[in-house]
């Protein structure tokens, strides 16, 4: 009897190792337990043993039955857990790939080429990395000047060209003004050409400045327009504002010219809109009603004279307003910096 428990323990062990899935080990548990099962016809056994043997032998039944049950609790434990097999419908249609979309200030650059070249300006593409004289000499700006301060500029170790001067991370897009006058060569230029004024440029670009907080950030965009022509006045500047305030932010919003002084415009303005959540009244946000959008002005001669361009002949406005700033203004956006911390909870709402 002894011998025949043991065997019926060792042969249970094996059947529930070798069990893969919960269904078969349900069917071992019938076959051991069941009411025709070894263990039963053992357990009934008993009773016809002589009744000194009785208790060892049904205590050796029941601490069997309590393994065998232990054994069985631990493999339908490990068999739950045991991740389904994947089940490839080779019927079902591709999952999609989710899709990506640009950035704010991809999205806002697509918008503002779009608004100004319904006005006929044309985008050009200057360089990033650029001379101390269109950076800042030819803009009316010698060296040594205080002004030079505003621009905060990052200065790269090469060395000096005896003509251009220092090399230097672009601070703004207004080194663009005079490069625009010399790409399309006056008379006056110093290779000649036939070509000059009407000008229409739109200068998107990266800026660099050493600048961080909430409005600055050291890396931003800039939107240069130049346009320079035979007679062009003050209104033509504020029209042009109007066209693009109401196309951006919509029509709701207004501009203001603010007087202010750049070395390379003559007069110069800071241009304000009106808030976005109080639309003009002044609120916790932008205190006055108004939110500055950047700078401009109508071009200064000698400007005009470093780019070849007589300045008795023609005339002109400029302006560079920050991307970021125009985002933060028609998005509400509390800080410029959240646009490069590449968080996708912040991206993914735009
Ligand atoms: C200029 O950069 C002038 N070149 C603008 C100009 C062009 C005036 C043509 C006249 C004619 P200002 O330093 O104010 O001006 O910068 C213009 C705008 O650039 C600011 O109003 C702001 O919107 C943006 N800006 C400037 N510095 C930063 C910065 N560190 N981070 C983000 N935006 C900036």
């Amino acid at each position: 009897m002894e011998h025949l428990i043991k065997n019926t323990k060792r042969q249970s062990e094996t059947k529930i190792k070798s069990t893969r899935n919960l269904k078969d080990l349900e069917k071992v548990y019938i076959e051991i337990f069941g009411k025709d099962s070894l263990l039963t016809n053992l357990t009934k056994n008993i009773a016809n043993l002589p009744k000194r043997k009785r208790p060892k032998h049904g205590q050796l039944i029941n601490i069997t039955k309590k393994e065998i049950e232990s054994l069985f609790e631990k493999k339908r434990n490990s068999l739950k857990i045991q991740k389904p097999k994947a089940i490839i419908d080779i019927t079902r249609p591709g999952q999609k790939q989710p899709i990506g979309h640009f950035h704010l200030v991809s999205q806002a650059i697509e918008e503002i080429v779009a608004i100004f070249s319904k006005l006929g300006f044309s985008l050009q593409s200057y360089p990033e990395v650029d001379w101390d004289w269109y950076a800042f000499e030819s803009l009316n700006m010698p060296k040594n000047h205080p002004a030079r301060d505003d621009w905060e500029t990052f200065f790269v170790k090469t060395p000096p060209d005896p003509k251009y001067g220092q090399q230097v991370l672009t601070p703004h897009t207004s080194n663009g003004q005079v490069r625009e006058m010399e790409r399309v060569k006056t008379p006056a230029s110093p290779r000649g050409g036939q070509g000059g004024p009407p000008i229409r440029m739109l200068n998107i670009a990266r800026c660099y400045r050493r600048q961080i907080d909430v409005s600055h950030t050291p890396m931003f965009h800039q939107f240069e327009g130049l346009l320079i022509d035979k007679k062009v006045s003050i209104s033509d500047l504020k029209g042009t504002f109007d066209y693009f305030t109401t196309r951006f932010f919509g029509p709701q919003r207004v501009t203001r010219l603010r007087p202010h002084h750049f070395r390379f415009t003559e007069p110069s303005f800071e241009v304000d809109v009106t808030c976005g959540v109080c639309l003009g009244r002044g609120c916790r946000i932008c205190k006055s009603g108004w939110l500055e959008l950047g700078g401009a002005g109508m071009v200064h001669p000698k400007v005009l004279k470093n780019g070849h361009i007589d300045p008795k002949e023609f005339m002109g406005f400029a302006f560079g307003w920050g991307i970021e700033r125009t985002i933060a203004m028609k998005t509400d956006l509390p800080d410029i910096r959240l646009l490069y911390q590449n968080d996708i909870r912040f991206l993914e709402q735009f």
